[in-house]
């Protein structure tokens, strides 16, 4: 049984005030491909649907787009809501699509449901659980003293009763102990989100969303599949991806990867303004990537973004990697002593090296010169 997994959509994203819709359009359309390949007997969405538990309208119509394609290729769809939806808003219609194969876990109610899908000899339970803080599971067991998320989480799966002869698989979104964080990621105040994996040991496998970046939570049958693009530059160096689990029996779980190539991807680069901006360097590169720049230039370049943006157009962030920004020393006025004896360029100069840890060139202090004679105009 072949089950295509997916989470972090974050329809309607706006990365560092960049709108991230056409590139979410774009790699649906990629997914899309996969699925149509891959011929799956499920395709999972394991929260975060959306960005906003109001997402904008353009969001909502491109995820009916995509979902309307993929239930017509005829495998079941299975959507829990992550953290950044509204589980009562993503939920709506749940009833009525069921029939249409869209799967999408209600609001919870201390009660979690499954779907029974059965390929060959392989039967398995596909159980939906959404998001759960400890307040959404503590009024339901109020017998329960329930102060973390390891122990709400703990508390809900002990009250869900699991078949031991069939294949048991968990749809969640919740934070696993150890897993590798991105920037994109909420991080709950305080970082009491984390479960321990053991909370999930009864489970064949284990289909999370929450952290963006793919890979194996706490086990071989635990697995964050990760966002479908990344969404922060600490993201730059990482390669998002579809998991693809196959179940071949009880515990036996095999897992691979089908690689997601975004339209625009997020990458940093370094260097001098003379050099990103000589053509032999850039000529052959994807210039309208989404870019983090850091000139190394030790004179600040005027509007360096501006001009930079003629090359390349979708510059996301930039600082300067220099002397001043290396080493930032407490700027203070001169002291008493001394006063009389400088002039007014001496001030200046001194400020300037403080806050730029080098001295004047020749060309600025002639500037500074010239300033001050218009200044004072006879230039004391
Ligand atoms: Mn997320």
């Amino acid at each position: 049984m072949k089950l295509i997994h997916l989470s972090d959509l974050h329809l309607g994203k706006r990365v560092n005030e960049f709108s991230m819709l056409e590139d979410q359009e774009y790699i649906l359309e990629r997914i899309l491909g996969i699925v149509r390949e891959e011929k799956p007997d499920g395709v999972i969405i394991a929260g975060d649907v959306y960005d906003k538990p109001v997402p904008p309208a353009e969001a909502v119509q491109l995820f009916d787009r995509f979902l309307t394609n993929l239930a017509d290729g005829s495998a079941p769809v299975f959507i829990i809501s992550g953290n950044h939806d509204s589980p009562e808003r993503l939920s709506f219609g749940c009833r009525l699509m069921r029939d249409k194969g869209v799967h999408i876990a209600p609001v919870y109610d201390g009660t979690v449901e499954y779907v029974t899908l059965i390929n060959g000899g392989t039967e398995a339970r596909i159980y939906l659980l959404p998001f759960l803080k400890p307040a959404h599971v503590r009024r339901y067991f109020p017998e329960t003293e329930i102060d973390s998320y390891e122990k709400a989480l703990e508390t809900v799966v002990g009250n869900m009763e699991l078949e031991p002869g069939v294949c048991n698989v968990l749809v969640a979104h919740q934070f696993i102990t150890g897993a590798g964080r991105s920037d994109s990621e909420e991080v709950s105040v305080g970082g009491l989100d984390n479960i321990d994996s053991s909370v999930f040991k009864d489970f064949d496998y284990v289909a999370l969303g929450h952290i963006h970046r793919p890979q194996q939570a706490g086990g071989e049958n635990m697995r964050y599949c990760g966002s479908p693009l990344k969404y922060s530059f600490s993201e730059a160096a990482h390669e998002k991806s579809v998991t693809v689990a196959e179940i071949e029996g009880k515990g036996k779980i095999n897992i691979s990867t089908r690689q997601l190539i975004p339209l625009h991807d997020m990458r940093e680069l370094r260097g001098s303004y003379e050099e990103l901006t000589d053509r032999r360097n850039y000529k052959d590169t994807a210039v309208d990537d989404y870019l983090h720049i850091t000139l190394t230039d030790e004179e600040e370049i005027l509007d360096a973004i501006g001009k930079l943006r003629s090359v390349y157009p979708n510059i996301m962030k930039l600082d300067y990697d220099n002397m001043r920004t290396r080493k930032m020393q407490s700027v203070s006025g001169p002291g008493d002593e001394g006063r009389t004896d400088k002039s007014p360029a001496g001030f200046f100069e001194e400020l300037y090296e403080l806050q730029n840890n080098q001295e004047m060139g020749a060309e600025q202090k002639e500037y500074l010169q010239r300033l001050i004679e218009d200044i004072w105009e006879d230039g004391r």
